[in-house]
């Protein structure tokens, strides 16, 4: 009897493993991201979705969804860990209301720069990682948006001009900034903001070049001015359980191809911003620094939002800081 048997499981086993080798037990993994198929975040997701797909063999085909269209930006994280899709890409400060350590890479005028964006990062991502492991959350990599400005639908010198204006803003700390300058917040995701404009519901905002390029912002609005306040960061995150499930060959392979989109994403946004700098002009907008006064009133400002942060994000984010300002 037990001869038999033996060979009926090493029958079984070769059968299997037959199986996964022609890919018929291959998973697809939808991945919704929150901004425009245009965007060069959507672009590179799409190349680490092709790496994924391609390094595996084909045993995880990943399949990006772009501009909300799966889900919207503030529903992803949820939608991730509660298992309803197994991968996604958010902005990560997005989730500051829910934990001030999110918003370290807006914090205004701490690292404005794309050198600095990455000395901020290399400190800041195993708290990042540990927060996020907590939630179920498994990091793969972060790519920054070019630095952050002010848009506007008329002129502004000064912070005195900004007062009663309609500000969309996209995280907690671009509400504050709203505040303290005198504006009022509205929140809207990337996706709807050209309509937003259109209809009045905003005049104004604080976003990249990127953005504000990708939604044709020049319908509505006329001056861009460049402020290098802060580069947020958009990250992609796996459901742990989905990871722990996954073998490790491929996890090694989702390891490698991560590197390279977070590698390729930055050199990506570094090339985009002059690049879409130039495309606001083209489309009628005046493009260039804010003026001296209004930079020095915007840094005090920073200054407030920095002990703020601070206070927020406790020692955690504090060594986040001391880390940072060590390395420079
Ligand atoms: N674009 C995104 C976040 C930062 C940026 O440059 C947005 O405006 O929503």
């Amino acid at each position: 009897m037990k001869a038999p048997m033996m060979k009926l499981t090493t029958a079984l086993t070769a059968v299997t493993l037959a199986v996964g080798a022609t890919g018929v037990s291959a998973e697809t993994w939808d991945m919704p991201m929150a901004y425009s198929a245009s965007n060069f975040h959507s672009h590179n997701g799409e190349q680490f979705a092709q790496c994924v797909t391609t390094g595996t063999g084909g045993d995880i085909s990943i399949t990006t969804h772009p501009g909300g269209s799966l889900f919207k930006g503030g529903d992803i994280k949820r939608a991730i860990q509660t298992g309803q899709v197994p991968i996604g890409e958010r902005l990560l400060s997005g989730h500051q209301n829910e934990n001030a350590l999110f918003g370290f890479d807006s914090v205004p005028f701490l690292a404005t720069s794309f050198d600095d964006s990455a000395k901020l990062w290399e400190v800041a991502k195993p708290t990042i990682t540990k927060v996020l492991a907590d939630q179920n959350l498994t990091l793969l990599y972060a790519v920054p948006w070019p630095p952050q400005g002010l848009y506007f639908k008329n002129e502004v010198t000064s912070v005195a001009d900004m007062a009663g204006i309609k500000f969309r803003s996209y995280n907690s700390a671009t509400a504050r900034l709203a505040e303290l300058t005198g504006m009022l917040p509205v929140s809207i995701e990337a996706a709807e903001i050209s309509q937003a404009f259109a209809t009045g519901v905003a005049d104004a905002m604080v976003s990249s070049g990127s953005t504000g390029y990708d939604r044709k912002v020049w319908e509505s609005l006329s001056y861009y001015y460049e402020v290098d306040a802060w580069l947020p960061r958009n990250y992609i995150m796996v459901n742990s359980d989905v990871w722990n499930g996954t073998s490790e060959a491929s996890q090694n392979v989702i390891r490698g191809c991560a590197e390279l989109a977070e590698y390729s994403g930055t050199w990506r946004s570094k090339e985009y911003t002059g690049f879409t700098y130039q495309g606001l002009r083209d489309g009628g907008m005046s493009v260039g620094p804010a003026s001296d006064q209004m930079v020095s009133e915007l840094k005090e400002i920073g200054v407030t939002m920095t002990s703020e942060w601070l206070e927020a994000a406790g020692a955690e984010g504090q060594a986040i800081v001391d880390a940072f300002r060590a390395m420079k």
